[in-house]
């Protein structure tokens, strides 16, 4: 069982990789590079086919922009089987954007600095994979000064995002609220992606407008971070996004001080490290919904629901051990029933919860993987193991789904896999979870 589940992983992955060296995440509705999935990809990748994972992440960081920016899509060749693509875009518009690929001009969770990591941790020849890293090092650490530099204008170490899909957790109904202070227009364009999805399990049409404006708001400013943080209508704390960075701070020093002699780059590290996990812990952690959630930079208040992104924290070793007991109760009470699969998306006890629609319930992959390794940081040992049990059973159910419904019993006849099939990071993270 676990033998074929591997090779038909394998199998998703290498017909998702493409001829220019990246690969897409699901044939159809995603037909480009994009940020964070590059780095699970890769991850993925490392297991079976080193030169792939090495060829993924290379031509994501070939895309880099002069100031250290990666984007979250890179638009490697043409395809219009997605909207918004290039043309809407215009990452050219930034002075500093790479003259090489058009891409968007917003980014992704900056998972890149860990997955160098993982990379190098499940290399069989570390020399080569060490080799690999010194060469693509410096433009992952050039992509954190990027970051504290251009995305933390308090200086708390704490970086925001100016669009949800930064965020990686697009229709979160975290963003719900803020989508009440703005009133885009109506915009005319034709949706692609409900062309492969059903479009119950897909962002609304008026979701959509919100999410095009306020890409034309920063067009606007020919995407200046200085002007996008002082008028952005959106301008959030996520502590995903937030607990990523700090995870691949980590991540960075170690492999620093496996290669030797860059103090000067660890010492920075060291700083940022320092001031970004105190600041998570005193401004992103809710002590009556025990969870971290996300702070609305804009209207300066704190977003006060409990999700997936929540517990991501666990990941980077961010809460002191008495602070995870805390967080792990609150994930058993609200996601953990014996009736549910580990982990929605959303709080299932909340009102805003629907378990069919993307980011608004249903489990990833991604996020579950995160979520196993943050509870093994911590000892938590058994709930990892049911999380990584639900994440097999599902795939192994279902198919290599974009998400899932997490309820056993969900009344429906059919497969609760929804969204995209064949999908990149739900192969290349079963991979990965299946190796021992
Ligand atoms: C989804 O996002 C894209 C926009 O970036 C979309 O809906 O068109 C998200 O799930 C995101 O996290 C993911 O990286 C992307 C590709 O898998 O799809």
């Amino acid at each position: 069982m676990k033998e074929n589940l591997r090779k038909r992983a394998i199998e998703v992955l290498d017909a998702n990789f493409q001829e220019g060296g990246f690969t897409i995440p699901s044939k159809g509705l995603y037909p480009f590079q994009w940020k964070w999935d590059s780095g699970f990809i890769a991850i993925g990748f490392a297991h079976y086919d080193v030169e792939k994972a090495k060829t993924e992440i290379h031509s994501l960081l070939d895309a880099q922009w002069e100031n250290g920016f990666i984007p979250h899509i890179v638009f490697h060749s043409d395809n219009d089987s997605y909207f918004p693509g290039p043309d809407f875009h215009q990452s050219e518009l930034h002075p500093l954007s790479s003259k090489k690929y058009r891409s968007t001009g917003m980014t992704q969770p900056p998972v890149t600095g860990f997955v160098l990591q993982e990379m190098y941790r499940i290399a069989e020849d570390k020399e080569d994979m060490l080799a690999f890293i010194k060469e693509h090092i410096d433009r992952v650490y050039d992509n954190h000064v990027y970051f504290y530099g251009n995305r933390d204008p308090y200086n708390e170490g704490l970086v925001y995002i100016y669009h949800n899909w930064e965020s990686g957790t697009d229709n979160s109904p975290v963003w719900d609220d803020i989508w009440s202070t703005m009133n885009p227009p109506e915009y005319t364009f034709e949706r692609r992606d409900t062309t492969h999805v059903d479009a119950s399990q897909r962002p609304t049409k008026r979701e959509y407008d919100h999410y095009l404006y306020l890409i034309d708001i920063a067009k606007e400013y020919n995407y200046d971070d200085a002007r996008i943080a002082e008028l952005s209508p959106f301008l959030v704390q996520d502590p995903l996004f937030n607990a990523m960075l700090i995870k691949s701070n980590e991540a960075l020093m170690e492999l620093y001080r496996i290669i030797g002699g860059n103090e000067d780059k660890i010492k920075v590290l060291n700083l940022w490290q320092i001031k970004s996990i105190e600041n998570f812990n005193t401004k992103l952690f809710d002590d009556e919904l025990g969870a971290y959630i996300h702070f609305d930079l804009r209207n300066n208040k704190p977003i006060r629901f409990v999700s997936s992104s929540s517990f991501s924290p666990l990941f980077a070793n961010i809460p002191d051990p008495e602070r995870a007991v805390i967080l792990v109760k609150t994930m058993m009470e609200r996601f953990g029933g014996d009736d549910k699969y580990l982990c929605a998306s959303f709080d299932p006890t909340n009102e805003r919860f629907n378990p069919k629609k993307y980011w608004r319930g249903p489990v990833w992959i991604n996020m579950n993987w995160v979520l196993y390794y943050g509870l093994k940081n911590y000892r938590f040992n058994e709930i990892a193991e049911r999380v990584k049990q639900d994440s097999i059973a599902l795939i192994e159910r279902d198919g290599f789904f974009e998400y899932f419904d997490c309820r056993k019993d969900s009344g429906e006849s059919q497969r609760t896999g929804y969204g995209g099939n064949n999908f990149s990071w739900s192969a290349a993270l079963l991979l990965d979870l299946l190796k021992d």
